[in-house]
């Protein structure tokens, strides 16, 4: 780390903590609310675990706000559950998900906690999903429908908007990895096109919204993992180059670019051609992305860690290690690379790479290729660990070094002239996690599912420190 840059955030940095409705609401069939894909998929025979209770962030909201004023948590990341307001995903609204949601918000803003709200955060309607999710276009007016309705409603009061959460996880981890429904797998061209139609959808939300006449700012989150190659050489660097076109490039090209720069497609286009698929577009679409990547306010960063590349030419072979048993991933797709250890980064239990250094890059790299980009918030993240709870108390100094080496990057990028306003730690509270259940911890504040009560972890008195000080405070200081 530079020693040469200051331990220090601009006083607007906002420290906050984010959420997403499904894996902290719980309370799936109350108040009228529909069935999302999600609701399907982890009832199936052999799942392990549901999203009822969660957090029951649904009736426990008041007392977490309450948590986040105290310890100066002074912005959260929300998203509206778009079959709490469409239970059959359109139709008829339902009043009762718009008033859950004028309470939350309302309650955000008493407690000095700036919503910042996602439309879609994985969980789309299951009418939707069964006639093909994000792979048909037919969802597309209806997701701008839903975007509508909840400008409407919230627009006074919400001042900052994402259009969706990590389109490349809805395509990777539901089309490629297997882990999210409809659990295929190494389908490439699917994923592909799904990013597409999803980078359209945006596109389409982010406009409307611009024409209403609303006073607040409108971006999207993405999910920024580094890419690096394993070893320098060009076969190595090739391969850092397409897992980087189809994770990162491709999307980011379409939302700040306003088009597929040529290097792009082609890279694109050679792991179509590697895995039998063609991408289907129309003009219209490079219209609506050209509008869009004019107006687009900010990009939300979600960075957790960075991949190791390989050259790799054989079949494709993926492993998700959803327990947390170390050491048991494995990841390599035809036509793009393989995902390998480097034994000089640590990896936490679920062999995600600890590696700072990443985010600092991916900081530089959106302000060197996409000049445009206005502000960037870290969006989400933090690390998951299998905190244990020791007379009444929760040490979890790994999760303190680990979010206070992101936090140097930032400053960092910060004082290389990367702008950006603020971090949103993964998580606020802990909560339900899509594929690994509840033994993956990530919050600032512990959940005790039996009994639901809320217990402050060390990291949160850090934390408190943090926000208040405006820099990164050293963990000795931290009374616990
Ligand atoms: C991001 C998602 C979050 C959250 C986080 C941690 O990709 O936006 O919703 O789940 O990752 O991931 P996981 O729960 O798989 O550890």
């Amino acid at each position: 780390m530079a020693a040469n840059v200051p331990n220090t955030f601009p006083k607007d940095f906002v420290f906050g903590g984010a959420t997403a409705a499904y894996q902290v609401e719980g309370a799936t069939t109350e108040d009228g609310r529909g069935p999302c894909t999600w609701d399907e998929d982890m009832h199936r025979p052999g799942s392990r675990f549901t999203a009822d209770p969660a957090s029951d962030f649904y009736h426990k909201y008041p007392e977490d706000l309450a948590l986040c004023e105290k310890f100066g948590v002074n912005g959260i990341r929300i998203s509206i559950s778009w079959t709490r307001i469409l239970p059959e995903g359109k139709g008829a609204v339902n009043q009762k998900g718009i008033d859950y949601y004028n309470k939350l918000i309302d309650t955000c803003l008493a407690h000095g906690v700036e919503p910042f709200v996602t439309l879609h955060h994985f969980d789309t309607p299951l009418p939707f999903f069964h006639a093909g999710g994000w792979l048909s276009r037919a969802i597309i007016p209806e997701f701008v429908n839903f975007a509508k309705i909840c400008f409407d409603a919230f627009g006074d009061r919400v001042k900052r908007w994402a259009t969706f959460n990590e389109p490349w996880s809805i395509a990777q981890n539901g089309y490629i990895a297997g882990n999210f429904p409809p659990h295929e797998t190494f389908q490439m061209a699917k994923a592909i096109q799904i990013e597409h139609n999803l980078m359209v959808a945006h596109a389409k939300a982010l406009h409307l919204y611009k024409t209403m006449g609303l006073s607040g700012k409108i971006g999207i989150v993405h999910t920024l993992e580094g890419k690096v190659p394993i070893t320098d050489t060009p076969e190595n660097r090739h391969a850092r180059d397409l897992d980087d076109a189809m994770s990162n490039r491709f999307m980011l090209d379409a939302c700040f670019l306003g088009k597929y720069s040529d290097e792009t497609m082609s890279l694109i286009n050679e792991i179509l051609r590697e895995n039998n698929g063609t991408l289907v577009t129309e003009p219209s679409d490079f219209d609506d992305f050209a509008v869009a990547a004019k107006e687009i306010d900010f990009l939300g960063m979600n960075y957790y860690s960075s991949h190791f590349l390989q050259t790799w030419d054989g079949e494709s072979k993926v492993f998700n290690n959803s327990t947390g048993e170390k050491g048991t991933s494995v990841f390599a797709l035809h036509g793009v690379g393989a995902r390998v250890s480097n034994p000089a980064v640590p990896t936490t239990d679920w062999d995600w790479p600890i590696y700072p250094q990443g985010m600092h890059d991916q900081l530089v790299r959106i302000a060197h290729d996409y000049p445009n980009y206005k502000e960037i918030f870290i969006s989400e993240n933090g690390m998951g660990y299998k905190d244990d709870l020791v007379d009444g108390k929760i040490d979890d100094t790994p999760r303190i070094d680990y979010v206070s080496k992101h936090l140097r990057a930032i400053q960092e990028a910060i004082a290389e002239g990367v702008n950006v306003k603020g971090y949103y730690i993964w998580s606020l509270q802990d909560m339900l996690s899509w594929s690994n259940g509840y033994n993956k911890r990530y919050g600032l504040f512990y959940v005790d599912y039996k009994t639901q009560q809320r217990i402050p972890k060390k990291s949160a008195y850090w934390y408190k420190l943090c926000s208040e000080q405006k820099k990164i405070v050293p963990i000795e200081e931290v009374k616990y």
